[in-house]
């Protein structure tokens, strides 16, 4: 209906000490919070004024209820509400949620059964397990395993090392959010956190990756796409190597330096041979100066995560090169990149990585680093967190994107920049950063202009149809849980948003089908930086 009422809230709940708001349509009015087991009134209060919000399309006002604290359930109301709004607060809420985006990871395994134990009633047969020819040769190579990117079944290297990156870097940052058993296959096998075990599963695919001279291959695909409902184990086309990319390359070097810091304490042989892994990579970059980008080879039509610069992945493979050996070479290079200038220092996501770059340097022991480059680093990383809490402040739904980003996976573009902020507060203790990340949860679950919580399985309004191979081949009607969408996408870029999407705003751009990729997809790196944000709130994070 035009005029109706409508109030948006973080569908798992609050956090009992955080900052607390919901969004209400329409004009400024009193609204009040009861307890759900008596209706006794705990809070009352009035919703800002409402303010014409340009990405969601509507006017709204904010509605604060952060002097309430006690964990517990409740309602919202407010004149003009059909119905109340189901409201919980408490110490707990994103728990689940946390175990639930990193299992994900276990569902997009590639190469063996999921079997009951740890995936009923989403179980099926190994898959992708025959040779993959090389590229333009009779050659082939047994790359087997790793995650299935998204919901296609294609193995991407530079999207599995971005992926990687995101939750070993959660991990380091919050370790006592990964305590908690998942549980995997693996979780007998020791004391090694299930995270671990998980990024090493991909990480192990990503060494078959890596040819001889260290260069890394860019993708192993069927040439085209299955049909949508297709199983993983159904999908037996030929599998071909994309030719070694320097994107790839260098996405791989990064990642193994960095897994080898992670994993020295816990499996030292294999910290090692990713350090060499890393190493031969570096050397196959200098060996190539000129760059190797990518595009699909003819023939081939699955995903090509294309790029117009390297110099970002050699910017990130040095910095966690020099933070994991200390080795000048690698400072060297650092520095040349920052004096450039060609390079964004701070943007994260699996097409410009310099923002990984950056956190390395800024996480790098002290002795080792240049003062003088640190500080310029850490006083670029904070300008550009003020800018996103400016973005957050000035929008209708506390949100730290504008109208223009919201593009193909705008929700990972939310989720870096809540990665962003939150690294931010751990570098100067500002708390406003990390209240803002928190909002963007919020955004995520629920409180948005389509009231959807974009994680499977989770919220009052869950998403249910992803574009997921399997769980549109599986004909299981609950989706696998915790698998984060790609989120509103205002570009009509496949044929369901065309048809049904025309002419929303931004944040609106949103329908929960199956058909549409650009909007309705699930992948590895849109799951990581969820993974990463969560762990700040989750099972007493800070
Ligand atoms: O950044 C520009 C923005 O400046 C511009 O205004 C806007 C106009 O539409 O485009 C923006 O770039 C978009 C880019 O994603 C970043 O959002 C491109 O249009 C869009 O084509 C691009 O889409 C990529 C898509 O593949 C198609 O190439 C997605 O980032 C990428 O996540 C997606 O990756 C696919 C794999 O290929 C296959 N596996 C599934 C995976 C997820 O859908
Ligand atoms: O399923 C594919 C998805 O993973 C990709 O992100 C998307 C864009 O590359 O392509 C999807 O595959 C579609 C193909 O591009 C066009 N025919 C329908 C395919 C299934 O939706
Ligand atoms: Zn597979």
């Amino acid at each position: 209906m035009a005029n109706e009422i409508r109030l948006y809230l973080d569908q798992l709940g609050y956090l009992p000490m955080e900052r607390k708001r919901f969004i209400l349509t329409g004009a400024s009015r009193p609204f009040e919070v009861v307890r759900q087991k008596d209706g006794e009134p705990v809070l009352r209060g009035t919703t800002s004024p409402a303010i014409a919000d340009e990405a969601s399309g509507v006017e709204a006002g904010k509605g604060d209820f952060s002097d309430l604290h006690e964990p517990g359930r409740y309602r919202i109301r407010a004149a003009g509400l059909s119905e109340d709004a189901e409201l919980v607060i408490g110490d707990g809420v994103y728990d689940d949620l946390h175990q639930g985006l990193l299992k994900a990871f276990y569902y997009l395994r590639c190469g063996t059964e999921l079997s009951a134990p740890y995936a009923a009633p989403w179980t099926h047969e190994p898959c992708h397990l025959t040779r993959a020819e090389v590229y333009g040769s009779k050659e082939t190579r047994e790359v087997s395993g790793g995650w299935h990117d998204a919901g296609d079944y294609g193995r991407y290297t530079l999207a599995g090392a971005v992926a990687v990156a995101d939750l070993l870097l959660a991990y380091e940052y919050n370790p006592q959010a990964f305590a908690k058993r998942l549980p995997l296959p693996e979780s007998a096998e020791g004391t090694m956190p299930d995270v671990l075990h998980e990024c090493k599963y991909e990480l192990d695919f990503l060494l078959k990756m890596q040819e001889t001279d260290g260069g890394a291959y860019h993708k192993v695909t069927t040439y085209h796409f299955c049909g949508l409902d297709v199983m993983p184990e159904d999908d037996t086309g030929p599998l071909v190597l994309s030719p070694i990319s320097s994107t790839a390359t260098g996405t791989l070097a990064a990642v193994m330096a960095l897994a080898a810091r992670v994993y020295r304490p816990w499996d030292a042989d294999f910290a090692a041979r990713c350090l060499t892994s890393a190493e031969a990579a570096w050397s196959w970059l200098l060996q190539h100066p000129e760059g190797l980008l990518f595009h699909n080879p003819p023939g081939v039509f699955t995903g090509e995560y294309g790029d117009v610069s390297d110099a970002d992945e050699r910017y990130w493979a040095a910095a966690e090169l020099f933070r994991t050996t200390g080795r000048e070479e690698f400072h060297r290079a650092i520095r040349d990149t920052v004096e450039k200038g060609e390079v964004d220092l701070c943007e994260l996501g699996w097409a410009r990585v310099g923002g990984y770059g950056t956190i390395a340097y800024l996480r790098t022991e002290r002795s080792l680093v240049d003062t003088g480059l640190r500080n310029r680093l850490r006083e670029i990383w904070l300008a550009k967190a003020e800018e996103y809490q400016e973005i957050a402040e000035r929008d209708g739904f506390g949100v730290v994107l504008e109208a223009r980003d919201y593009n193909w996976g705008s929700n990972m573009e939310l989720l870096n920049r809540a990665q962003h902020l939150l690294v931010a507060y751990r570098e100067d203790a500002n708390r406003r950063f990390r209240q803002t990340a928190l909002e963007q949860l919020h955004y995520l679950l629920g409180r948005n202009v389509v009231g959807q919580s974009y994680v499977t399985g989770f919220g009052t309004k869950p998403l249910r149809r992803p574009h997921y191979r399997p769980g549109v081949g599986d004909g299981i009607e609950e989706a696998v849980p915790g698998m984060v969408s790609g989120g509103a996408n205002p570009g009509l870029q496949d044929d369901y948003a065309r048809k049904h999407l025309a002419g929303r705003a931004p944040a609106a751009s949103f329908e929960d089908h199956e058909l549409s990729y650009s909007m309705n997809e699930i992948t590895i790196y849109w799951n990581s930086p969820a993974v990463f944000v969560t762990s700040f709130f989750a099972f007493a994070g800070e």
